[in-house]
């Protein structure tokens, strides 16, 4: 037999909750082969110094291409990337596969407070991954720095984000207002031509660490599956939101999203 099969390209966050862990989980709740090319390892912790160790970019090429030479991937997701020698390695790579699904979460600082992306990297990002993707899932704070403009405050301000990114050649934009805390969670969907609103209940949890990376993890996998966009990310806005209702919390800051929460408790 066979299934839809997706590749990650992002970093591990060694504490479980977010990057190309949460992504293997979620593909793998979505029932979808899950692959991935490690970017960076990041091991934040209050033992060593230096919590971010970027792979060598031959590292980084070897995998992306095993996941394509042994597998093919039908989506992919990048997240972290971290540098811009990265950024414009995988950015080439995409183009030589042709892939024709690709998410591209634009990670920039993690629920922790880590770094994810060099501050000078910001302009390759912009200008060479966002064209290739079909799909780009900015939360507010990337939308702002992508743009070069504030930080978008109401829904009115988020279409004018998603209004604007769509003139970086992605297909799609997916502005998502979780921080905007006196509103539900409310995303936007654009694609050029119309914009559709996205709404789920707030929950009062702080344990959303990986919330994003799940949400276009999720996506990655139903655009494997040959869904149109439009479903692909209301299935995964209803993945995430399930995944945060049932957060997990270890009683050290910060918890993590429950990734098993959508089959166990959704209905
Ligand atoms: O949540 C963003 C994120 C993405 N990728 C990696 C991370 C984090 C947050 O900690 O560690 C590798």
């Amino acid at each position: 037999m066979s299934i839809s099969r997706v590749l990650t390209i992002a970093g591990s966050a060694a504490q479980g909750s977010a990057g190309i862990q949460a992504d293997l989980k979620t593909f793998q709740e979505l029932d979808v082969y899950g692959m991935s090319a490690v970017t960076a390892i990041v091991a934040n912790n209050s033992t060593t110094e230096q919590g971010i160790f970027t792979q060598p970019l031959k590292a980084i090429e070897a995998q992306i291409h095993a996941s394509f030479e042994h597998v093919e991937p039908q989506a992919l997701k990048t997240g972290m990337l971290f540098t811009e020698e990265i950024i414009d390695r995988t950015s080439e790579l995409i183009s030589y596969y042709g892939i024709k699904n690709v998410v591209v979460d634009p990670v920039m600082i993690g629920k922790m407070g880590s770094q994810l992306l060099q501050d000078e990297a910001i302009e390759a990002l912009r200008k060479h991954l966002l064209p290739t993707a079909t799909i780009i899932t900015p939360n507010l704070e990337e939308a702002a720095r992508l743009l070069n403009v504030p930080t978008p405050d109401s829904p009115s301000a988020m279409e004018k984000a998603a209004r604007e990114l769509y003139g970086t050649g992605a297909q799609y934009v997916l502005v998502k207002g979780g921080s905007l805390k006196k509103y539900p969670a409310i995303d936007i969907l654009y694609d050029g031509e119309e914009m559709v609103y996205l709404q789920s209940e707030r929950f009062p949890t702080i344990h959303t660490s990986g919330a994003g990376c799940t949400y276009s993890a999720a996506i990655a996998a139903e655009l494997a599956k040959g869904k149109p966009v439009e479903e692909a990310v209301r299935t995964a806005k209803a993945f995430v939101t399930t995944a945060i209702k049932y957060a997990l919390d270890f009683n050290k800051g910060i918890g993590s999203t429950y990734h098993a929460a959508y089959r166990k408790y959704h209905s």
